[in-house]
């Protein structure tokens, strides 16, 4: 786990999220996590790094003691949609984990974009967001703003 209190974060957003970044089982790669994790860092919001080859017991284990409110999953060495499944699946089995946003992104298949019939796939199996391929990035901060609008929305119901 990366030490954040060493990285260089941003002021934080008056709407900032406890977000989990995290990869599958079988993926090595920690570039991608890395970047993803400065990337939300630079918009202000809290983040924890798993880092990489994450069994889905670790990864529940730790969303249980987090209970963050976003998991984001990064995998690009081509396994990532069975591993993604099978993760999503041990985390959508607790209930209390059944509200929690979990979305994944990168490089999913060994033979490219797997197109609408994949993201029907994981979200069918529990991911509220498939972010795949070279659109995934504007597309995933366009996810996150809104987020941020939702919350905001929220916090001034409640208030
Ligand atoms: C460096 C590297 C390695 C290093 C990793 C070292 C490390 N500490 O990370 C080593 C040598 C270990 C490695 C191993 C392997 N690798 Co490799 N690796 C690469 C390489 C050259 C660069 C990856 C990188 O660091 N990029 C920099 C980061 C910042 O970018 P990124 O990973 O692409 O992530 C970006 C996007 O994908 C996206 N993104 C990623 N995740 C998410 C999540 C969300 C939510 C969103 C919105 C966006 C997003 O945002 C990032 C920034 O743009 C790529 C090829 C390439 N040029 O991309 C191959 C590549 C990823 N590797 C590949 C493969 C096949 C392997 C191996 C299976 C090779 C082998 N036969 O052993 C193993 C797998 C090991 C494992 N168990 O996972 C393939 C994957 C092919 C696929 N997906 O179909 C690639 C694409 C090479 C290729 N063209 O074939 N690899």
């Amino acid at each position: 786990m990366t030490d954040l209190d060493a990285l260089p974060t941003a002021a934080r957003a008056e709407h900032c999220l406890d977000i989990l970044v995290t990869s599958v089982a079988s993926d090595s790669h920690t570039w991608n996590l890395i970047y993803l994790q400065l990337l939300l860092q630079e918009q202000g919001h809290r983040v924890r790094n798993l880092g990489s080859c994450v069994p889905a017991a670790m990864l529940l284990t730790e969303c249980l003691r987090q209970q963050p409110d976003l998991v984001v999953i990064s995998s690009v060495n081509g396994h990532g949609h069975l591993d993604g499944m099978a993760a999503v699946r041990t985390l959508r089995e607790q209930p209390r984990l059944a509200a929690m946003l979990v979305v994944i992104g990168g490089q999913l298949g060994i033979a490219g974009p797997g197109g609408q019939r994949r993201r029907h796939e994981l979200t069918a199996a529990g991911f509220d967001a498939v972010f795949e391929g070279a659109a995934g990035l504007p597309a995933f901060r366009r996810y996150l703003s809104g987020l941020r609008i939702e919350q905001g929305h929220r916090a001034r119901a409640g208030s």
